[in-house]
């Protein structure tokens, strides 16, 4: 049985007071993680220290990064490695997030790097993955998708397959307002979880957790959880508030 994880991705929201103002927002209203539901905040870089302490405090949300470099160290200005994010309690990272594919250059190839790195340092990569509006309009949608998974996944072996989460975001549905319906997002979720299955196995694939992005919010969570595929969300605008972010996390309960 799948736990449902309900992940907050701020973006470039919330320094480290921010950050620490916000837990403490979410610890008043949750006091802990409910039994059932796996929480996650990812917050930006410079605010990951200041999470990890005040997260001690809430048991059952761990703490994610928005990236890591594919090396362990060197001349890559402006990045963090894998052992940095371990040092202060990293347990997820998300990656190939499409705001990084289409601003930051990301690639396939460079997704697929940050992956193995992050899986053989013990971090679980959250792999975004989803289509623009065109490609959906064309019905190309399940086939970008599955190249996304196919390309990301290259080199990571069937023991790994467990500890990876993928989060299906359609492009079209980020920052704008607009949401999957819930069919559009089950059948999306059913097509990837067939992918991992293909790939590893039958076992690894019940076992992954696929988490629907993409203006998940309080009034749609329920009709986006409910459905046999949807492993929780991953949450951008509607994680910086405490009510909502613990509304969601209710609602998965
Ligand atoms: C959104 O909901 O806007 C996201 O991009 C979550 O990652």
């Amino acid at each position: 049985m799948r736990r449902f994880l309900i992940a907050g991705n701020w973006k470039m929201n919330c320094g480290p007071q921010e950050t620490s103002t916000l837990l403490q927002e979410i610890e008043n209203i949750i006091g802990n993680m409910p039994e059932a539901v796996d929480g996650l905040v990812c917050p930006p870089t410079i605010s990951l220290t200041t999470a990890s302490v005040e997260l001690q405090n809430i048991e059952g949300l761990a703490l994610g990064a928005q990236n890591v470099h594919s090396e362990d160290n060197g001349a890559f200005t402006g990045e963090v490695s894998t052992e940095m994010l371990n040092e202060v309690n990293c347990e997820y990272v998300i990656l190939g997030h499409s705001e990084r594919r289409q601003y930051f250059g990301e690639t396939d190839k460079t997704v697929n790097a940050k992956v193995n790195k992050a899986l053989n340092d013990g971090l679980k990569p959250v792999i975004c993955v989803g289509e623009s509006l065109e490609q959906r309009k064309a019905d190309e949608h399940k086939l970008r998708v599955k190249k996304q998974i196919q390309a990301a996944l290259i080199g990571v072996e069937d023991e790994d397959a467990s500890n990876l989460v993928i989060a299906y975001e359609p492009i079209w549905a980020i920052g704008t307002g607009e949401t999957a319906t819930p069919d559009q997002a089950q059948e999306m979720h059913k097509m990837i979880r067939k992918e991992i299955a293909d790939l590893y196995s039958d076992d690894a694939a019940n076992q992954i957790r696929i988490l629907y992005g993409g203006s998940m919010k309080p009034h749609n969570a329920e009709e986006l959880l409910e459905q046999p595929d949807v492993d929780g969300g991953l949450i951008g605008g509607a994680s910086l508030k405490a009510d909502s972010f613990t509304d969601i996390i209710h609602i998965a309960e």
